[in-house]
């Protein structure tokens, strides 16, 4: 039924095709497979499922290199079982978001392969292209994420190209008009096949400075903090002309025109700024007329959440976006998964987890975060993320959070195929299997199943305004608010030691049932270690 404010608050589990499951036993993860699994999503009790790229590309950066944007990659199927995955979605009532990654594009595209024929074809100046210096070296020091100068010289055009990711992926140039019309239209295209909304990849990167200004050198002793290692020189550098430039936002507001001329459509963008400034991030998500959300990097980073730093996000967020929306994550398909970046143990993760769900903001769940999956360890020769392979060993890659996923715990692949699947099969992952989980009434994932329904049952915790009590480096406690409705009160314990916070003045009644075993004395509330305790007012 129509809701065009569905968005706000959702839970939204990203898949990552390659990975989730092989139907036809080449065994790599396809949409058939999806289709597939598409009940066990639904029995989750999520809003929406994000599908990262399945679209035509050479597989060099694993899909986010498109060759095609109006096509499935045979690898994945076709456009048929696209349509099918949404009518069988549709069906469970689980809405279908797409990534949509416009700000570069494969090298394989036939709109590249045009533009670098000559300087004067029809798509000459769709991509960022610029002569060398005087002494032949690239038109400025701009650094790729993925290692090296973003400018790649073109034997055939005879000028650099501008790439902010691999060599193979050079960046569209959102300067000319007939790119920003282009990729409209391929957004429309997707939307006129039933999708829901899109994750848009990398939006900070779509405008660059048009006069190729030279970015500064940060600070002795700083670097941006980011899921790339210390080792990268792009961290050091201060991003000011590369991306983040003014157009963007002018951009994304004809984005988002197109957007409200369909049906409750949702757009996540991905803005990997945190650790620059939440202004950057508010102002694509400023109101009504941008991005609806952003995907936040607050909770990715190698630190565990620590009760003072998340007040401070919390608070500035909503002092510098009153209107903004942010979507929250603890994993995804680029970083090390949870458990693991932040050593935790079955407890720690609850508590983190359900901080996650409490949180004023949507909620993005990576496959297999609800199986408490840990970071796989994959040796260099199995090794596929050109990332992890131009860093190696300092940086191992993102390969660790994108092996299979296990299905059941017996079987050589974990049901997840037949065939020897593209990334090893991590045997420590069997025993937290989806089948055996679902046999077990305590089992995380029929606990991530009674918060997600704790959630969608309560428009507070949805919705409502959120305004932080008391916050120490291992606790926060704060309280929901939504007119019409009960207000709650949320306090997490982030440590090892116990804790104490105080309740607000009023009546709140603890809201059993997750396990956790709070102690309430008056107003004072004992948190033992890694405890949560959840009450309404
Ligand atoms: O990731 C973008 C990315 O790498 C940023 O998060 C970056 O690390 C951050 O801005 C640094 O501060 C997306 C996809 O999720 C990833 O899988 C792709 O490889 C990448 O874009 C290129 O398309
Ligand atoms: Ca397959």
């Amino acid at each position: 039924k129509p809701d065009a404010d569905w968005w706000r608050g959702a839970v939204i589990y990203q898949i990552y095709p390659r990975s989730f499951q092989d139907s036809n036993g080449d065994g790599i993860g396809d949409l058939s497979g999806i289709i597939h699994r598409l009940p066990y999503v639904a029995s989750l009790g999520v809003d929406a499922i994000w599908i990262s790229p399945f679209f035509t590309s050479p597989m060099l950066d694993f899909g986010y290199d498109v060759s095609d944007y109006r096509n499935v990659d045979p690898m994945f199927g076709t456009l048929g079982d696209f349509d099918a995955l949404v009518e069988r979605a549709h069906e469970l009532g689980l809405r279908v978001m797409i990534d949509l990654v416009l700000s570069h594009t494969s090298m394989d595209h036939v709109w590249f392969q045009e533009s670098r024929s000559s300087r004067d074809n029809p798509k000459a100046n769709w991509y960022v292209w610029a002569d060398p210096r005087p002494d032949g070296t690239p038109p400025n020091n701009w650094l790729s994420i993925f290692g090296g100068s973003a400018w790649q010289w073109d034997g055939e055009r005879r000028q650099y190209y501008l790439h902010n990711f691999l060599v193979q992926q050079p960046d569209l140039n959102f300067h000319e008009p007939q790119v920003q019309d282009e990729v409209l239209d391929v957004a429309r295209f997707w939307l006129d096949r039933g999708v829901d909304g899109f994750r848009l990849d990398t939006i900070n990167f779509y405008v660059h400075d048009d006069e190729l200004r030279d970015n500064p050198a940060l600070e002795e002793g700083s670097r941006n903090a980011s899921i790339a290692p210390d080792v990268n020189p792009y961290n050091y550098q201060n991003h000011l002309y590369d991306k983040n430039q003014p157009e963007n936002l002018v951009f994304l507001e004809r984005f988002r025109a197109l957007m409200d001329s369909f049906t409750d459509i949702a757009v996540v963008g991905e803005v990997g700024e945190a650790q620059i400034g939440l202004q950057i991030v508010a102002d694509y998500t400023r109101g009504d007329d941008r991005v609806h959300m952003c995907y936040a990097f607050d909770f990715l980073g190698p630190d565990r959440v620590n009760g003072t730093r998340a007040a401070r996000v919390l608070r500035d967020f909503d002092a510098v976006a009153p209107d903004g929306w942010q979507c929250y994550a603890l994993s995804n398909h680029d970083t090390v998964r949870m458990p693991s970046r932040w050593n935790l143990e079955d407890k720690g993760i609850r508590a983190h987890v359900a901080f996650l769900f409490c949180l004023k903001g949507s909620v993005c769940l990576y496959q297999g975060e609800e199986l408490g999956l840990t970071e796989a360890y994959v040796p260099y020769e199995d090794l596929q993320d050109p990332y992890g392979k131009a860093f190696w060993p300092k940086f191992k890659g993102r390969d660790g959070s994108r092996t299979p996923m296990p299905w059941v715990a017996d079987g050589p692949q974990g049901g997840f195929s037949d065939h020897k699947p593209w990334l090893p099969m991590a045997m420590e992952h069997l025993p937290k299997a989806v089948a055996r989980q679902d046999e077990d009434s305590e089992s995380l994932l029929n606990w991530y199943r009674d918060i997600i329904a704790l959630r969608r049952m309560r428009p507070v915790l949805q919705k409502g305004t959120i305004e932080v009590i008391e916050a120490t480096d291992a606790v926060i406690s704060f309280v929901r608010r939504l007119d019409g409705h009960a207000p709650m009160f949320c306090a997490f314990n982030f440590t090892g030691g116990s804790h104490q916070v105080t309740l607000p003045r009023g009546e709140w009644a603890w809201l059993e049932g997750l396990g956790f075993f709070p102690q309430r004395q008056g107003r004072t509330v004992t948190l033992p270690p890694y405890q949560v305790f959840l009450a309404e007012g």
